[in-house]
């Protein structure tokens, strides 16, 4: 319970943690993972081994104190719109209130986002009786600009529905874009004073190359696939986010919140197992990247574990890209 961290080495080892959203509140990093269940169902592409009923908020004081399991934050039983599949959250302050943005299925089987609130980083969080108004598909990271507007990105292909949401309406059997079309980018809408609404239509994020051709649907390496995270570093916008099926975490970025991104590179490469998620924090002066891999269950795709790594820009604001196995 009480692991003091390494890096590239799991946070914790006492239950399964994936998509990390790590964030400085009071002095100490928090990290908002999801908790991956430990069961035999069904592996598909449908995401149904991601089968999350919980959440469990971790904190450390520093990078070399012990990693605090602070308990069942939220559970499916009492979020009254959910089904099932509680993917991955995320956490911000506001309003002297901490704000936990997570996925789930309503009723009807179709992703949604959903907000709940405490008075402490750690919760436990009482979740608002309905998913955002609006809201669709998964992976919600949840922007502060330092005007104090927050922005909420979201969005993921395949088991994260996004590709079923082109029209504007969910349409079941809707595939991806053909390869020489613009792939899907992810969307994002500002929040509402009181975080609990969209003040607006989520609107698609343009991720173009350098020389302003959008990054097509067959461009795998490159491509939008799920979790995105937002960041600023000397005044720029920094998106990163999964390109799926090639298993890299990039990076795209622009002067604006809402776009369009820049492609740049690459921030981590494959991990051990299918999925890769992210989150990208300063704390006391240096920036660490937290991420997963399936390490801990050697190889489980839904068994996995959450690590940090330190992470360096170059002097032109690119950053190095992180070998998550380094000899
Ligand atoms: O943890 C379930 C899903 O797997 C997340 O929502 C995706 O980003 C991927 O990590």
């Amino acid at each position: 319970m009480n692991n003091i961290p390494k890096p590239n080495e799991p946070l914790v080892t006492h239950i399964f943690t994936a998509d990390p959203s790590a964030h400085v509140f009071e002095g100490k990093i928090y990290i908002y993972p999801s908790h991956d269940l430990d069961h035999d169902g069904p592996d598909n592409d449908n995401g149904d081994q991601y089968a999350m009923e919980d959440y469990h908020v971790l904190s450390m004081d520093n990078m070399d104190s012990p990693v605090v399991d602070h308990g069942e934050a939220l559970h499916l039983r009492d979020i009254p719109w959910a089904s099932q599949q509680l993917w991955a959250p995320d956490a911000v302050f506001k309003n002297n209130t901490y704000y936990l943005f997570f996925p789930a299925r309503d009723h009807d089987g179709i992703f949604r986002i959903g907000v709940a609130t405490s008075a402490s980083p750690s919760g436990p969080f009482k979740p608002e009786p309905h998913y955002i108004e609006g809201s669709y598909s998964i992976d919600p990271a949840v922007f502060m600009d330092e005007d104090g507007q927050a922005y909420m990105y979201f969005g993921g292909l395949w088991g994260g529905q996004l590709e079923k949401w082109q029209s504007g309406s969910f349409k079941q059997d809707a595939a991806g874009p053909d390869p020489g079309a613009p792939a899907l980018g992810p969307r994002a809408a500002r929040l509402s004073d009181d975080m609990l609404s969209l003040q607006e239509e989520p609107v698609e994020i343009s991720i173009v190359d350098e020389d302003g051709s959008p990054i097509l649907a067959g461009d795998e390496d490159r491509r939008y696939f799920e979790g995105p995270w937002l960041h600023k570093y000397k005044g720029w916008y920094y998106l990163s986010y999964s390109t799926g099926t090639t298993h890299k975490l990039v990076y795209a970025v622009s002067r604006n919140p809402l776009g369009p991104y820049t492609f740049k590179g690459t921030i981590l490469k494959p991990v051990i197992g299918w999925t890769t998620h992210h989150s990208i924090v300063e704390f006391n002066g240096k920036w660490y990247l937290f991420y997963h891999d399936c390490s801990l269950s050697e190889g489980v795709n839904h068994k996995r574990c959450v690590k940090f790594t330190e992470l360096h820009y170059n002097e032109d604001g690119t950053i190095r890209t992180i070998d998550p196995y380094p000899s």
